[in-house]
């Protein structure tokens, strides 16, 4: 299904009046502070997050999975998936794909759906955390760390393929998970298998077209309990250094132990110039991928206010790529990734809120009390009347979640693709 613009014109129409009385109170507050709300609004326009292609169906646990109808069995679904969150929220401009699941047969008629929805293609991702079954050699004990070559060779295949894959779809970078690591003490020799996964990321490297970014991404554990090979950012940080300029590290907010400050990580890797891409979820104790800012909005908001003074401040740091990292168990999987994308928007917004000149003042100054008020003060601002114009501004719903519901988008999908349609891949 495909929704018309009239469509939204229509829903929009019974709070427009409402939104303007709400926007003009704000902006006039705003103004009074010396705030350009236009700028702002143009802002929140531009900022276009990737919509992973596993995060439009149910994900599950390991203790089982409950499906959601109507779900995109084939990338063609997905990328029309993608175009429903993109036409309501305008926000959600490119989608993220993931190799084996998800390997075009038609790349022109692909290409054309895509741009047909206003769609790019974002970072493509490698999987060398479970065997295909085509595959010789298993990842069962590691994959670029492999202590056998024959195995860290195919898993350096693989992550080439995927390139080739992207390049003709148009995709700019490479995202590298490793799920190596091991289980127990005295597994593996920490050394060996760090050595061994800088060879082969090198090796990757060396394949990488001259205009891609390498993204490293880090996990501290899961799916292995003891150590995992690339557990933290200095880890990352380390071999995107080994490799080269165009390789980054990648931050994926669930990837942390609990109460690490991510935006003092965020910070350091700015000033570096190595922050290549975020991955945006939430979390209560591990990596749970939850909906971004439905259990620690305020940690989000200070990270977002880290990522606004590095993209104002570090040229010397690449505008990063933008991705939802997340899981849907229990929601529908488009109703929650609507709810997510408002809450980076709403982040990022409070954070463009923050007087930077104020508070580098109030800390010269340390005015320990004043800077707190700083934060504070554009974090219970209420932007959303920012968000809704931002919105307006590209055609897209005044209220998102509203406009899916009251234009019944699920129970449509549910009739072109059944009840029991599962999400490839997953
Ligand atoms: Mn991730």
């Amino acid at each position: 299904m495909r929704i018309k613009e009239s469509q939204i014109k229509e829903v929009n129409t019974q709070h427009l009046l409402a939104h303007e009385n709400r926007l003009n109170a704000l902006g006039a507050v705003l103004s009074k502070q010396g705030k350009d709300v236009n700028a702002i609004v143009q802002k929140l326009e531009d900022f276009q997050v990737a919509v992973p292609s596993w995060a439009l169906g149910a994900g599950g646990t390991r203790f089982g999975r409950f499906g959601f109808k109507g779900e995109p069995s084939r990338l063609e679904e997905k990328i029309d998936d993608v175009g429903l969150l993109h036409k309501l929220t305008q926000t959600a401009g490119a989608i993220s794909l993931h190799i084996p699941w998800d390997v075009p047969e038609d790349y022109v008629a692909i290409k054309e759906l895509a741009s047909s929805h206003n769609i790019l293609f974002d970072a493509v991702n490698s999987n060398t955390f479970q065997d295909q079954k085509v595959a010789k050699e298993s990842y069962k004990f590691g994959s670029l760390s492999n202590t056998s070559s024959v195995v860290r060779d195919q898993a350096i295949a693989h992550n080439i393929e995927v390139m080739e894959i992207g390049n003709k779809l148009g995709s700019k970078s490479l995202t590298v998970w490793l799920a190596d690591g091991s289980n127990f003490p005295g597994q593996s020799n920490f050394q060996t298998v760090l050595q061994h996964t800088e060879d082969s990321l090198k090796e990757i490297y060396k394949e990488l077209p001259n205009d891609w970014k390498l993204f490293i991404e880090y996990k501290p554990y899961e799916p292995n309990f003891y150590s995992t090979v690339i557990q933290d950012w200095g880890t990352s940080f380390m071999l995107a250094n080994a490799c080269g300029d165009k390789a980054y590290s990648l931050v994926d907010l669930g990837h942390h132990l609990p109460n690490t400050n991510i935006e003092q990580i965020v910070s350091t890797l700015m000033m570096k110039g190595k922050l290549g891409g975020f991955h945006f979820n939430d979390s209560k104790y591990g990596d749970d991928d939850l909906t971004v800012g439905s259990v620690k909005p305020y940690a989000l908001f200070l990270i977002f206010n880290a990522l606004v003074y590095g993209m104002e401040n570090n040229p010397q740091n690449p505008y990063p790529a933008w991705m939802i990292d997340a899981s849907h168990n229990i929601k529908d999987p488009l109703e929650d990734l609507i709810q997510s994308l408002e809450a980076i928007q709403e982040a990022y917004a409070k954070a463009l809120l923050v007087d930077q000149k104020q508070l580098l003042e109030a800390q010269q100054q340390h005015d320990v009390v004043k800077c707190q008020e700083i934060l504070q003060d554009a974090y219970r601002t209420d932007v959303r009347p920012l968000l809704e114009k931002a919105r307006i501004n590209r055609g897209g719903a005044l209220r998102p979640i509203e406009a899916y519901r009251s234009l019944a988008v699920r129970h449509q999908l549910i009739q072109e693709r059944g009840e029991d349609s599962v999400a490839s891949g997953l």
